[in-house]
């Protein structure tokens, strides 16, 4: 398949946690509100900001008080929180919702973010176009052209019942294809607000990066069509950092090198010259961009391949004392339960392995698992328990903890499916005894982190096979900083059994530019230092970033095939990929700059 004729629709929930919020208590819909999480100083730190509240000038990252000042009426609501976590259970399942409907209705679904799906309508426009429908202007209520000349309501109305009109000649036919896949984003849209009760927008266009591009631009309640030929004059208005991709240091770096603002700006450069300053991959990428072309295709994604939940213990709050320590491992062995249960009954699948990962006052990191047999809040803690007992160097008899722990996290996976697997005892029992050779000494698996991760490379969640190729446009440079695409890398593991169920909020986590601030203000309080990658993160982000390195430190376990003895020291230096091109000239190109150490 041509890739340049896909058909790809991008569909993001409005002001998401405020929508979930208001479906509890619709007494509120209709009246500015935000969701704060954390900290209740000033009325809490805002995540979510609905657009009543947005035209009073409020936004994200407010506090609730300051919000009230702009806006008396404005009303916070608060996210849930559990031993002293916050809970996003209620957002996840109402994405789970949202999801439900997508998979109902299409077969090439990928879940973006907690609240973003990508769609490949290829197929589906195709089959429409086939029936010949007979469809109007009214089938397009809330579409909007990402056009620089169509200027009003007229123009866009006489734009798309031209596109309708002349499906014949090679332009407009293929006009007519984005037009068609509008119409089927309109209908599911609709179908998303009756079923689920919330709102969103869509971009529809010819690729993945296009279609992001595009949903921003008529948000909220609204979709846009970027069609090719308006490509250039939105590029010619389109700030680097807008990009899918380029947003953070990878686009701070191509703004510098190119002294450019505009991705347009950069069409004036050829692929020879974008290719000596980015490297071969990296700068046909970008050339090919520039013309509309990325060719990522989009991936179904169905389950979670691990669960966990983890939790920093940053300065006074370390854990420095054995019940400290196995506090804590309760409380996250009460979360990782929890939601194992429910995964139980939606995915009928069991996991098999618990690990449990530490990071302590010595910036060591510990991995260590064992067979997870039963699902049990107790049996998970004191498991956990018992493995990071080993690791307390104080005088036997103390109820000191040292080194003391600064991050801990529980987690479980590798999944059985138990309806097609027999014999899952049988498995557990033979794993058992193959650990667990004397007594009650546990055995642990030990995990190594493979050295060519970045730290934007986690995956947690499992792939169905693509119906499209891989791109291999994106080189290893742009990919250390792409905030989506990430996945082609994952190790592939057909699913067995599709599910409808899809809900994890690491790839939130991953597309979101506003989780991993590149330079923060350092006075400025929303920001905590992430103690493993040493990223600065707001706030309200932490539990999910803590989440997302657990995983990624599963996840690296699980694709282990043998059982090794870990060391995870803390990196101290940037990590080169294999495979990596080395530039030709290390002062000029972005992979020198960008691996440059910071002055301060
Ligand atoms: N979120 C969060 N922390 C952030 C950003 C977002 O917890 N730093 C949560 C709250 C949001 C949800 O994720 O409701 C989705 O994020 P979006 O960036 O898509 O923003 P919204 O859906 O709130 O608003 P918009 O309508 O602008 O997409």
């Amino acid at each position: 398949m041509n890739v340049d004729h896909r058909v790809i629709a991008l569909i993001d929930m409005d002001c998401f946690y405020v929508q979930v919020e208001q479906r509890l208590q619709p007494e509120f819909l209709g009246k500015p509100c935000g969701v704060a999480q954390y900290y209740t100083w000033k009325g809490g730190g805002l995540i979510a900001v609905n657009y009543e509240a947005r035209d009073f000038g409020v936004k994200r990252g407010m506090r609730g008080e300051q919000a009230k000042e702009l806006c008396p009426d404005f009303h916070v609501f608060h996210v849930q929180e559990l031993n002293g976590k916050a809970n996003l259970t209620r957002y996840r399942d109402a994405s789970a919702d949202v999801f439900r409907v997508l998979n109902a209705d299409f077969k090439l679904v990928e879940k973006a973010s907690i609240d973003e799906a990508y769609i490949d309508l290829t197929d589906d426009v195709q089959k429409l176009k086939e029936n010949k429908p007979n469809l109007t202007i009214d089938d397009f209520p809330s579409t909007h052209l990402a056009s620089c000349t169509t200027k009003n309501e007229d123009e866009r109305v006489e734009a798309i019942k031209s596109w309708l009109k002349n499906g014949q000649s090679d332009d407009e036919n293929r006009n007519l294809d984005l037009v068609l896949g509008a119409y089927l984003v309109e209908r599911i849209r609709k179908k998303i607000k009756e079923e689920t009760g919330f709102f969103c927008s869509a971009g529809i266009a010819r690729n993945k990066v296009l279609a992001k591009l595009c949903c921003g631009f008529n948000k909220p309640r609204k979709q846009t069509i970027l069609s090719t030929s308006d490509i250039d004059c939105v590029f010619d208005k389109t700030p680097v950092q807008k990009i899918q991709g380029l947003g953070g240091k990878a686009g701070e770096r191509v703004t510098e090198l190119f002294q450019v603002d505009y991705i347009g700006q950069l069409r004036k450069y050829s692929l020879d010259g974008l290719q000596t300053s980015l490297g071969d991959k990296d700068g046909c990428w970008l050339y090919n961009l520039i013309r509309g072309i990325e060719t990522t295709p989009v991936n179904s994604r169905n389950l979670y391949k691990s669960i966990s939940a983890s939790k920093n213990f940053p300065g006074k709050t370390s854990l420095d004392t054995n019940e400290k320590v196995r506090t804590w491992c309760h409380n996250l062995a009460e979360e990782v339960f929890n939601r194992l249960e429910k995964d139980r009954a939606e995915n009928k699948r069991r996991a098999k392995l618990l690990t449990v990962t530490c990071t302590t006052t010595t910036n060591e990191t510990i991995a260590r698992s064992c067979p997870l047999n039963e699902y049990s809040i107790d049996r998970f803690a004191n498991d956990a328990y018992r493995i990071l007992k080993q690791f307390n160097k104080s005088a036997s008899g103390s109820n000191v903890y040292s080194p003391a722990i600064i991050n801990l996290g529980i987690g479980a996976g590798k999944f059985l499916d138990s309806v097609n697997t027999k014999s899952i005892a049988d498995l557990f029992s033979r794993q058992t005894s193959k650990m667990e050779p004397t007594g009650n000494t546990l055995n642990m698996q030990e995990s190594e982190q493979a050295d060519e991760e970045s730290d934007d490379d986690a995956e947690t969640i499992t792939q169905k096979p693509s119906v499209t190729t891989s791109s291999q446009m994106k080189g290893d440079f742009f990919r250390k900083f792409q905030q989506n695409e990430e996945r082609l890398k994952t190790p592939f593991k057909p699913e067995p059994k599709p599910s409808s169920s899809v809900a994890s909020f690491f790839s939130r986590y991953s597309t979101n530019e506003n989780s991993a601030h590149s330079s923060p203000d350092k006075s400025d309080d929303r920001y905590i230092t992430c103690s493993k990658c040493n990223k600065s993160i707001l706030a309200w982000d932490m539990p999910e970033h803590e989440d997302f390195h657990f995983a990624r430190e599963l996840q690296m376990e699980e694709n282990k095939n043998s059982y090794q003895t870990l060391v995870v020291p803390k990196p101290t230096k940037p990590i080169k990929r294999k495979n990596e091109t080395q530039p030709s000239n290390n002062n000029q190109t972005l992979d020198a700059f960008i691996n440059k150490k910071p002055k301060n």
